[in-house]
């Protein structure tokens, strides 16, 4: 609502976001995990098979303006979700990603943390 301060619009999400469209409910995702604070989903163009997006429920645009509580909120999740995505994937390893910023290769203006499950000899970065 127009009356929402930016605080309750921050919190609510934004109507045009992708990322709060699948937090909603409104478009389909897979989900990976869930939680009050998070959401992790598999990414749509997956690097790899099992790469995963950690998403916190509140949207901020890009890491650089996230609050600190809500960087702890997503990377306390790290553990358990990669754990479970390398239990899936057969993979040992993992990389941890964040594009923040278009020259960084940011496309979607929702913070989230890439989890890219590796394997030897995968190629994906040599
Ligand atoms: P980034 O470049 O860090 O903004 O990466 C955004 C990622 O989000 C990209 O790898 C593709 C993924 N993505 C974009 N739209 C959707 C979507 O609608 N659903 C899912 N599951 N992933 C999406």
């Amino acid at each position: 609502a127009s009356s929402d301060s930016n605080g309750e619009k921050q919190a609510k999400g934004q109507d045009d976001c992708v990322f709060c469209k699948i937090i909603r409910g409104e478009a389909p995702a897979l989900k990976v995990y869930e939680d009050d604070s998070c959401l992790c989903i598999l990414d749509i163009y997956p690097l790899s098979h099992g790469h995963s997006l950690i998403i916190p429920k509140c949207h901020f645009p890009s890491l650089d303006v996230t609050p600190p509580s809500i960087i702890g909120a997503m990377c306390s999740k790290v553990p358990l979700i990669s754990n479970a995505v390398m239990k899936a994937t057969g993979c040992d390893s993992f990389n941890l990603l964040v594009n923040n910023g278009a020259a960084a290769g940011q496309v979607v203006y929702h913070t989230h943390i890439h989890i890219i499950p590796r394997k030897a000899r995968d190629c994906l970065w040599t």
